[in-house]
């Protein structure tokens, strides 16, 4: 008779929007779980109505059903890691911090501060962006903005090439976490990030791949992250496998008829 070997995974949980095209939000995040070989879970801020390039409706999900799908979760599964996307509002962003706090979870928390869709369409509220920058953003353990993200949360007009390492630096300074800011789509050969912890400062680069951008990459490079961490990897080296998860993932994107450009699988 076969033995009975019981796996153990880590259990990751995102709290995301959904995103019915899968290649953002909750869908991608399990998608990436399943793929790195942790346990997803899953609790839904809103559901939106959308394609790539075309968001056309946002229905935040009541703040307390956010709270009772998060209460449930914590309290039977041992969520050692958690990752944010789209949060939509500033009640919604207060329910998580008080659920984590009412939970005494004390693992890591990495936020992917989703502000915008690569459309232009704004995923989250006025206050949803002041909360982020007065409160939510200070409790991660890595929050990973890309360029418009960081200009935003640093009040400042544009993050370049001529004040990228500055802006990551400033970054660190505000927030006093460790900050990885994504320099993807600075007009560069290489696709730069830089990562900031108390640890110093670490360049991740991969070859640009020209022409191509498909959606949903921010999601499924913190997802990853997540995941890496998740199975015992240090912040560093989450990082950099996560660089190679993404970089993989978009040099096997592939193409439909109408243009789209679809995230493809990593090679291994
Ligand atoms: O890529 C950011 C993002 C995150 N989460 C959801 C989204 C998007 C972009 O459209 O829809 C649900």
């Amino acid at each position: 008779m076969a033995k009975n070997s019981l796996k153990v995974q880590p259990f990751v949980l995102t709290i995301a929007g959904s995103d019915p095209s899968c290649g953002a939000g909750v869908q991608a995040d399990l998608h990436v779980f399943a793929n790195l070989g942790v346990h997803g879970l899953c609790t839904l801020s809103c559901s939106t109505a959308q394609v790539p390039g075309a968001v056309d409706e946002i229905h935040p999900l009541p703040a307390s059903h956010l709270t009772s799908q998060l209460n449930l979760l914590l309290q039977t599964y041992p969520v050692g890691t958690i990752k944010t996307g789209m949060l939509h509002s500033a009640e919604l962003m207060g329910s998580v911090l008080d659920c984590l706090e009412e939970n005494n979870f004390c693992g890591h928390l990495i936020v992917d501060p989703v502000i915008q869709s690569s459309s232009g369409n704004m995923l989250i509220d006025h206050e949803g962006i002041v909360f982020f920058r007065e409160r939510f953003i200070s409790h991660s353990s890595l929050f990973t903005p890309n360029l418009n993200e960081a200009a935003i949360l640093l009040n400042s007009a544009s993050v370049t090439m001529e004040n990228f390492t500055r802006s990551a630096e400033e970054l660190y300074k505000k927030y006093n976490v460790p900050v990885l800011l994504k320099g993807g789509h600075l007009d560069a050969d290489e696709a730069t990030d830089i990562l900031i912890s108390e640890k110093g400062k670490r360049c991740y680069s991969a070859p640009f791949i020209q022409n191509l951008d498909p959606h949903g990459t921010g999601c499924t490079y913190s997802a990853a992250i997540a995941s890496y961490i998740a199975l015992g990897h240090s912040l560093e080296k989450s990082v950099s496998l996560g660089k190679s998860y993404i970089t993989s993932a978009i040099a096997n994107c592939h193409q439909i008829e109408n243009g789209q450009q679809i995230l493809g699988a990593p090679s291994h």
